[in-house]
């Protein structure tokens, strides 16, 4: 007689009913300990503030296999060192590959013209993340907003706990200025590159893409020329009180350069003329009118040099000194100073500035200078930097000029945060300069006769008469260079002081995950 229970399709029945129960038991367990479904933080944090940044209602978990793939070779460099931020922290492998395809994916795509010279689309979805950009500058910027979706535990440089999560969604982002600058005065005291390289980190990660080396002054010359190799081994010998200055070889001057374009930062050589020579003057006794070798200057006046234009050593020195500055720097621009000549006679200042200007151009290169430079017919392709006195880069955009804005109330970041700032360094002579003052202005109506289509940009410039160690110089970069960063990427509209404290507050961790020191700033809420 036939019994049921040997009847094998209802046994693999029940042995299926037994297995799915058991399945779905060990799916309820893993889906526990795995991650959080739904949105994670929404992207009002970022900084600069993007253009347009839009969370949909999902996640993204950057699986521990993930790779970063690129669709073209050129993005590699970026790609690794995304790569590079993200391993220490989540400890996953993160192979770079060309696949083109995978979690988290770097396209260039050249016909995407809406996206601009640096602009870039960041979309996530619950797969993976990608990054679009018409150039590899635009790209890198996208990775640098890729880095801020993650908690600021992904910037540590050892093992974190995961899960890495982030919302789905698009960022669509572009700056609204080319020219987004910081200035470091090399010259009072000398910081050497492996500081600069710290600086540069931080600057293209907060997308700043000019960094302008002010390389000579009347206390000491920094970079090595082959054309004069005194203005190094005596100019360079010293610094403001008297330490022992310093200088970049050429060879550190090349790394430099080389460094900062792997990050789309550009540097500017600025060679400070006909004023703020001293250093020069006292290096080459040719240079002096009357034969009398100054000595070094170790302190903090200015306006005591000019070059003697009278001279005949004078323009070969001009000529030769600017011609190897150019041939060593790839960048289109090289500042010839042209501020604050106060012993320099009208005449001779546009002598000296003629000299200048026709050996940068005669290399091929842009000329731009601080606003006095409108003393001696700044024009059409130069570019003036506005620093005091809103008449002279006034009268140079009417005559075609572009302006780059570093006015000293906001922009000079060697001014002290507070009169009570319990640092003892910088100075006041501005004014007290904030972190919400030193972004709470606009570039495009910060001079009533300069339409924002003159404007090129903004510049923090950090002097160093009073700024000696690098402790010291982060201190006051940071954090007001971030509101810097923001004036010249983010949209005017949109600027608010409530939401930017608020955001600059997450960066108070990611500062201390670097390693680099800020101003802890108590109008700023630090999380
Ligand atoms: C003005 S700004 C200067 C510098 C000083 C600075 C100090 C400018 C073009 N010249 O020589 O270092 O003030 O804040």
């Amino acid at each position: 007689m036939y019994r049921g229970t040997a009847c094998p399709a209802a046994t693999l029945v029940r042995r299926w009913r037994v297995v799915a129960r058991l399945l779905l038991l060990l799916l309820i367990g893993a889906s526990c300990a795995a991650p959080p479904r739904g949105p994670a933080e929404p992207w009002t944090h970022l900084l600069p503030r993007p253009a347009s940044a839009i969370t949909t209602d999902g996640g993204f978990t950057l699986p521990p296999g993930a790779a970063i793939s690129v669709s073209d070779p050129t993005l590699e460099p970026i790609a690794s060192m995304l790569a590079g931020t993200l391993r220490p922290s989540t400890g996953y492998a993160l192979p770079v590959s060309a696949t083109g395809s995978g979690a988290l994916v770097l396209t260039l795509d050249a016909t995407r013209t809406d996206l601009g010279d640096e602009g870039y689309e960041l979309t996530v979805t619950s797969t993976g993340l990608t990054v679009r950009g018409a150039t590899p500058a635009g790209v890198f910027y996208g990775t640098q907003t890729v880095r801020q979706l993650f908690p600021a535990s992904i910037e540590s440089a050892t093992v974190q706990p995961g899960p890495w999560r982030v919302s789905t969604g698009t960022v669509r982002d572009g700056p609204r200025f080319a020219w987004r600058g910081l200035m470091v005065d090399v010259a009072r005291h000398f910081f050497g590159p492996a500081e600069l390289h710290r600086v540069i980190d931080v600057m293209a990660h907060f997308k700043l893409n000019r960094l302008h080396l002010h390389l000579t002054d009347d206390q000491g010359w920094r970079l090595q020329l082959d054309a004069r190799p005194a203005l190094t081994s005596v100019g360079g010998a010293t610094q403001v009180g008297g330490g022992p200055g310093g200088f970049y070889s050429k060879a550190d001057y090349a790394e430099l350069v080389q460094y900062a374009a792997q990050r789309f930062v550009t540097v500017v050589p600025e060679i400070d003329l006909p004023g703020h020579t001293n250093a020069a003057l006292a290096s080459l006794p040719e240079l002096d009118c009357d034969g009398g070798v100054p000595p070094p200057d170790t302190g903090t006046m200015v306006g005591l040099s000019s070059l003697c234009v009278g001279v005949p050593a004078t323009a070969a020195f001009v000529h030769d000194v600017l011609t190897e500055v150019a041939a060593m720097t790839p960048g289109a621009w090289i500042h010839l100073g042209g501020d604050e000549a106060k012993q320099t006679s009208p005449a001779d200042y546009q002598a000296a500035i003629a000299l200048a200007r026709d050996a940068i151009t005669a290399s091929g290169k842009q000329v731009i200078g601080w606003e006095e430079l409108a003393r001696a017919d700044a024009g059409p392709g130069e570019i003036v930097q506005h620093w005091l006195d809103p008449a002279l880069p006034t009268a140079a955009a009417t005559h075609g000029a572009k302006v780059v804005l570093s006015p000293a109330r906001r922009a000079y970041l060697d001014m002290q945060y507070a009169p009570d700032q319990p640092l003892d360094v910088g100075t006041f002579w501005a004014g007290y300069d904030d972190v919400i003052t030193s972004w709470d202005w606009d570039p495009g109506q910060w001079l009533p006769g300069v339409p924002e289509t003159q404007v090129l940009g903004v510049e923090g410039a950090v002097w160093t008469e009073y700024i000696a160690t690098p402790d010291q110089l982060e201190t006051m970069i940071f954090p007001r260079a971030l509101g810097l960063a923001e004036l010249g990427w983010s949209p005017s509209s949109g600027h608010s002081t409530r939401d930017y404290v608020q955001r600059l507050a997450d960066f108070g961790s990611r500062f201390d995950a670097w390693g680099v020191r800020y101003f802890p700033a108590a109008t700023v809420p630090w999380r």
